[in-house]
């Protein structure tokens, strides 16, 4: 692996692998070659024409009809192959038309097994969608290797990781889990959701995986402006099946939100470093707090898989989960009082959100399950962004001192 890497000096990626060779230079770069446009425009232009003139039946210039291929979508989707060390990419309109898409490549009596904590909408689609067409849904803890061979089937065609899961950050190994997976059946295919690490912290493919894929509404666009989903793979058979889908379900994104993604991607690196920064201090700050009983941020020792995490990551993002004191008023007091911090779903942009999964992002999410999965009424899930550390801080001490006043 050394050899597609380069290091990185900063202490908060200390023990952590070291970051991609070129991962700057291929954002900026790859997808937008002036030298692929007539006016040597060197940003890419946004070709918002539905359809492209052919000089005879049949015969066109590269691009037909815009949902099957178009030139904006085409210089974002090659940019995110090369960030994924891919030789492929899919844009599609949402994080969940990705998963659909890829879902598509089943059939009634086929076997998906499923990351049991994952975001919540993965878990009502394939629980409520998926499972409800015939497709046999499992769901396993795949931290736990065990329990992954033990719950892998004849029919089990895809294994489907999120890791860091959304919200309660469990870290899955990845190269663990495909080796068992592709011993098993070599066709089953390994699914990552890389949506919280981003192709700056984490490249699934090299771990075994075959697909990557993102919510990009989240760090990969990292401005809180565009909703996309994406895909990235190596494997010709399954890209060729994958773009007859992203066709044929028509799922595909608008030439101006597949700009705005590709703009945001020039400064991935920039971002996620100082996510990682300021999300490693607001989670130091809270370890230490006696107003809270319990951090989890794959960054701090404290968290069961940090040594996993160092071994397969180059850094982590600005995600932290924690459990305040008390109960469910206050939590709520907490998140009503903060001030920098808005009260938001999603995560992964520039600004700092907060949320409260029982109720927002999870509330789909069966509350036995929830127990289960630890996501209780005094979970608090933070996406840090890219203020200043000093009033993160401030914000966070503040709203618990709201939520826990000195008597
Ligand atoms: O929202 P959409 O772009 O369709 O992506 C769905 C999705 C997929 N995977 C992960 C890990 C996600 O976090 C999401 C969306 N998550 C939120 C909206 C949220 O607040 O957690």
């Amino acid at each position: 692996m050394a050899s597609h890497m380069q290091n990185d000096s900063s202490s908060a990626s200390a023990g952590f692998q070291p970051v991609f060779k070129s991962f700057a230079t291929d954002a900026i770069h790859v997808g937008s070659e002036p030298e692929q446009w007539n006016s040597m425009a060197v940003v890419p232009p946004i070709s918002l024409s539905t359809t492209f003139k052919q000089h005879g039946p049949g015969k066109h210039a590269g691009f037909e009809y815009s949902r099957s291929g178009n030139p904006t979508r085409n210089c974002l989707e090659k940019a995110v192959a090369a960030l994924d060390g891919a030789q492929y990419c899919l844009a599609l309109a949402s994080g969940l038309a990705a998963t659909l898409t890829i879902t598509h490549l089943f059939k009634a009596g086929d076997g998906i097994l499923c990351m049991n904590d994952v975001y919540g909408g993965t878990n009502r689609y394939f629980r409520k969608i998926a499972a409800e067409v015939g497709l046999d849904v499992s769901f396993a803890d795949l931290t736990k290797l065990e329990e992954l061979k033990a719950a892998l089937k004849p029919n089990t065609k895809m294994v489907w990781i999120e890791t860091p899961t959304n919200p309660t950050m469990k870290v899955v190994d990845i190269q663990g889990c495909s080796d068992i997976v592709h011993e098993h059946n070599k066709d089953t295919i390994v699914v990552v959701d890389n949506t919280f690490m981003s192709a700056y912290f984490q490249r699934p493919l090299a771990l075994g995986a075959d697909i990557c894929m993102y919510s990009a509404t989240k760090y990969m666009n990292g401005h809180s402006d565009v909703v996309m989903g994406l895909m990235s793979l190596s494997r010709e058979d399954l890209y060729e099946r994958l773009k007859f889908l992203q066709n044929a379900l028509g799922a595909v994104p608008s030439p101006f939100d597949c700009y705005m993604c590709n703009r945001g991607l020039k400064t991935l690196h920039l971002r996620m470093k100082q996510h990682f920064k300021n999300g490693l201090a607001a989670a130091q700050f809270l370890e230490a707090d006696p107003r809270v009983d319990r951090v989890i941020f794959p960054g701090l020792p404290s968290h069961p898989q940090h040594e996993l995490t160092k071994r397969q990551c180059t850094g982590c993002p600005g995600m932290i989960t924690f459990y305040i004191k008390g109960k469910l008023e206050h939590a709520s007091t907490f998140l009503s009082n903060l001030k920098l911090f808005a009260l938001a779903e999603s995560l992964g942009g520039y600004e700092s959100l907060a949320e409260h999964p029982a109720i927002m992002t999870h509330a789909s999410v069966p509350e036995n399950e929830r127990k289960k999965l630890g996501i209780s009424d005094t979970l608090i899930r933070l996406s840090v962004g890219l203020e200043d550390e000093e009033d993160i801080i401030a914000d966070l001490d503040q709203a618990l001192g709201a939520a826990h006043p000195k008597k």
